[in-house]
């Protein structure tokens, strides 16, 4: 092994990273926040070949499924979910009727590894602020760095998509931004209080296109449209994101 030579650690760091954003300032479908609908929706679309960007605000991809059930790392999934679990190439096991039980470890991993090896790709560290519209239509998304674009007046860049998705869970940003403008009259807003029966049932009931380019799935459904929570169970995240590239699949074909 020759010398390290630190300057070309750097280059080959900013290289890497200047390519792989370039490439992406287009993509078919940009999806803000990598929790488990986010990433559902990815790897489904991204395995029939569209260009599909992630978004993630934090250092990990993940979301909410890393700490299960008040920080105990076990993923709680109902029967018909199953068959996503096994896509992805993550075990799980029958406990109680009808739920099986994964590793919130595992299943974080293995969705993080199926959205890269699928083609998709994550930036972490990056936070969608706001929306970009056209003529009426969703075009994209302003981003920053989330410790600069919460403390300092910096301005951001911005990323653009043939359809934008929603995937923030509880925050729901984008809706919020679009409902500060007054731009989206019917979402109600604020999560009800729990009912996982009807919270599952609601969320993937109501994934779709809200906004002409803008999709929503995961819990970002009940907080923007005003469905129950329905606390750690996961099914229904990720049914929501098979949903969403169900529908985006479709529209883009068009
Ligand atoms: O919250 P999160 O896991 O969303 P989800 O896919 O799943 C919800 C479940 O985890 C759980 C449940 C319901 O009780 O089962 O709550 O709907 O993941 C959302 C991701 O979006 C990121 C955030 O850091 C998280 O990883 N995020 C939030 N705001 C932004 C963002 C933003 N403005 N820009 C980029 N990422």
């Amino acid at each position: 092994m020759g010398r390290l030579e630190e300057t070309e650690i750097s280059k080959a760091i900013l290289c890497a990273y200047q390519e792989r954003l370039l490439d992406r300032i287009l993509s078919d479908v940009l999806i803000v926040g990598a929790g488990p609908s986010g990433m559902m929706a990815a790897i489904l679309l991204a395995r029939q070949g569209l260009k599909v960007t992630l978004l993630e605000k934090r250092l990990a991809p993940g979301g909410g499924i890393w700490g299960g059930g008040m920080g105990m790392c076990e993923v709680v999934v109902q029967d018909d979910a199953v068959p996503l679990l096994d896509t992805v190439g993550v075990r799980c096991e029958p406990r109680r009727k009808d739920l099986y039980v994964a590793s919130a470890i595992e299943l974080a991993s293995a969705l993080s590894l199926q959205a890269l090896q699928a083609g998709a790709a994550i930036f972490n560290l990056m936070m969608a602020e706001d929306l970009c519209m056209r003529h009426g239509r969703v075009t994209g998304v302003v981003a920053n760095r989330p410790m600069i674009g919460e403390t300092l007046p910096v301005d951001p860049i911005t990323l653009s998509a043939k359809a934008v998705v929603e995937a923030t869970g509880h925050e729901a940003v984008l809706i919020g931004s679009l409902r500060k403008r007054r731009l989206l009259e019917n979402a109600d807003g604020g999560e009800g209080p729990m009912d996982a029966a009807a919270g599952e049932a609601f969320v993937v009931e109501k994934t779709g296109e809200v906004f002409p380019g803008l999709w929503i799935c995961g819990m970002s459904v009940c907080a923007a449209l005003g469905g129950p929570r329905m606390g750690p169970i996961f099914g229904g995240m990720l049914l929501s994101g098979k949903r969403v590239a169900e529908s985006i699949a479709a529209a883009l074909a068009e």
